[in-house]
Order: C-alpha cells, then sequence, then structure tokens
C-alpha cells in the first residue's frame, strides 16, 4: 500500500515537473505583442507604433481594437516578408498569407508569425482618412 502510495507521489511531481518545463520553454519559444486599434477615446493611431522583430522569430501578435469604430491593421509588405503560421479570430483560424486585418469595435485577432526578410515596413489602417490622421506604424524585421 505504502509503495503504492509513493509510486504515484513520484507520478505526480514528474507530471508537475515537465508541465513546467515545458511553459518555460514556450515562453521564450514565442515573443508576445499586443497591440491596440485606436483607443477608448477614439484616437486614430496603433499603439505601440513601432515594432521591431528579429529574422527566425516568432511572434505572436495580439491585436484588440478598444474603439467605437472600426479599423484595419494593413501591413502588406511586412506580411509578404514574413511567414503566417496562423491567425486566430473567436473560434476561427485561418492559415496562410495575409496581408490586412479587419477588427470591428471590441474585435481581438492572434497573429502568429516569424519574419524572414531584413527590411523597415509600412503598416496603416486603411479606413478613408485614417491614415492621414496619423493611424500609420513601422515595422521593422533586424537580422
Ligand atoms: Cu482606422
Amino acid at each position: 500500500m505504502k509503495i503504492k502510495k509513493i509510486i504515484i507521489s513520484l507520478f505526480i511531481c514528474c507530471f508537475f515537473f515537465l508541465t513546467f518545463n515545458l511553459n518555460v520553454e514556450a515562453n521564450t519559444d514565442i515573443e508576445i505583442i499586443n497591440v491596440s486599434l485606436g483607443n477608448a477615446q477614439g484616437e486614430l493611431k496603433f499603439i505601440p507604433n513601432k515594432f521591431d522583430f528579429k529574422v527566425g522569430k516568432k511572434y505572436k501578435l495580439i491585436l484588440d481594437n478598444p474603439s467605437p469604430e472600426k479599423h484595419y491593421f494593413t501591413a502588406k509588405d511586412f506580411a509578404d516578408a514574413s511567414w503566417t503560421q496562423k491567425v486566430q479570430a473567436g473560434k476561427v483560424e485561418i492559415k496562410g498569407a495575409i496581408h490586412e486585418l479587419e477588427l470591428k469595435p471590441e474585435g481581438t485577432a492572434d497573429w502568429v508569425f516569424v519574419p524572414q526578410k531584413e527590411g523597415i515596413y509600412q503598416l496603416y489602417c486603411s479606413i478613408k482618412g485614417h491614415k492621414e490622421a496619423g493611424m500609420i506604424g513601422q515595422l521593422t524585421i533586424n537580422n
């Protein structure tokens, strides 16, 4: 009976140890960046609006729109210079190339990708007048 208890305890210890290790690995494996499209005050800007990426590293951009209106995260050249693993929005997961993401008010989306090509790329919102009002940003990929 005692041996059984010890075996079970060991098993539980191993399980926690493994889970802990996997979590640590997952955290170093992918860098998570939160991006807001506008804010609750209705200002037309990306927060943050400057991004630095490294070639070959995996990123997850968590996009959200806390503003009262619709916005776009448009970064065509940047998307072409990156490999997209997936885009997740709600219960839908999209695989393959992506150039523009539409976020309705209160909307969120996750974009998981790996930058491939060095360069400085532009980000903007493609709704009429928003780019001109300052809804722009810069995405840099370094080696
Ligand atoms: Cu906009």
